[in-house]
Order: C-alpha cells, then structure tokens, then sequence
C-alpha cells in the first residue's frame, strides 16, 4: 500500500513562527513521526510540501497509477482552490483532508473547505495527531476496497469457469 501525503503553503514554517496555533512541532519532525509509523502499518508513504497551487495540482495528477490514496492538508488553498478540488476528483484516488486546527473554531474564512468535499473524510483539530488517525482511516478504507476487488475477481473467475 502507498500513500501520498500533501502539504500545502506555509506549513514548512511548522514550528518555526507562531507556535500558539500550530504548535512547536517541525514539519519535518512530523514527517519522521509519519514514517515511523506507515512502517509499523506496512504502508510505504512519500512527502510533498508546495506553497504553489500548481505544483500541488501536478502532485495530485502524478498520483494517479503511482499511489493508492493521498492525505492533503491544503492548507489556505482549502478556502480557495477550485483547481486542488478538480485535482482530487480528476484522479479519484481515496483522499483524506487533514487540518492541525480545528478549522471550524477559527476565523469564518476558514470554516468552508472547498476541497473537502471531494474527500472521503476530514479531520480536524487533533493537531499533528491529525496525520495518524488519517492514515489509518485511509489504510482502512483501502483495505476495504481491496477485499472488494478481490471478491470481483473470484465471482468473475468463477463465472468463467461456469461457461
Ligand atoms: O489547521 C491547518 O492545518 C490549516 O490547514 C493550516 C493553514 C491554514 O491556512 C488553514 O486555514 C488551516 C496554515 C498553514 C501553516 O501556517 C503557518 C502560519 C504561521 C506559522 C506557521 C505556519
């Protein structure tokens, strides 16, 4: 199983200013954190950090054939980007939205998440905790899907057989 994940703008400044909202911890810090534990799951996982919306869009597009699902925090661009939104649905791999703050507790430009709803879920407000539970949300979810796929292989074997 692999995983992208997505970081959008300003998150490389994690625990380098304004450590009241986002806290202390580093961006890369929080990656190693990942790492450790996508390995405990059996998950390989690749990181991408962009402050431009293009390059997350040809991130999101690479994606498609390489990578099983994505975990995104687009960061500002979720109260913006229609183009990150296209993005998703375009390569319609299983997608987790993840928000360190809770995004709903904070100014109003905030509260609307344009690409959330291209998502299979979002998580908010766990802090960088937030990453874990999507990643075993999404391993989930991708473990589901597998077993559905397997069954269609083996109602179609069978069906073969039958003929
Ligand atoms: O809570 C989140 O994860 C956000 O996606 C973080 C974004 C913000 O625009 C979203 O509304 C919610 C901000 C990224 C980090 O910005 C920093 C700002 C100052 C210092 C360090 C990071």
């Amino acid at each position: 199983m692999k995983i992208m994940i997505i970081q959008g703008p300003n998150l490389n400044m994690l625990g380098i200013r304004d450590p009241r909202i986002y806290g202390n911890i580093k961006l890369e810090t929080i990656h190693q954190n990942i790492q450790k534990h996508a390995e405990q799951m059996n998950i390989e996982v690749d990181f991408f950090q962009s402050n431009f919306e293009g390059e997350i869009v040809d991130k999101i597009q690479e994606c498609l054939g390489q990578y099983d699902g994505i975990i995104i925090n687009p960061a500002a661009y979720s109260h913006t980007s229609i183009a990150i939104r296209d993005a998703i649905s375009a390569v319609n791999l299983p997608t987790i939205e993840v928000h360190i703050s809770n995004i709903h507790a904070r100014e109003d430009f905030r509260h609307k998440s344009i690409t959330a709803a291209v998502c299979a879920g979002v998580i908010a407000g766990f802090g960088p905790i937030g990453y874990h539970l999507a990643l075993q949300g999404l391993s989930q979810i991708l473990g589901e899907i597998q077993a559905i796929q397997q069954a269609q292989r083996q109602a179609q074997e069978q069906t073969m057989q039958q003929n």
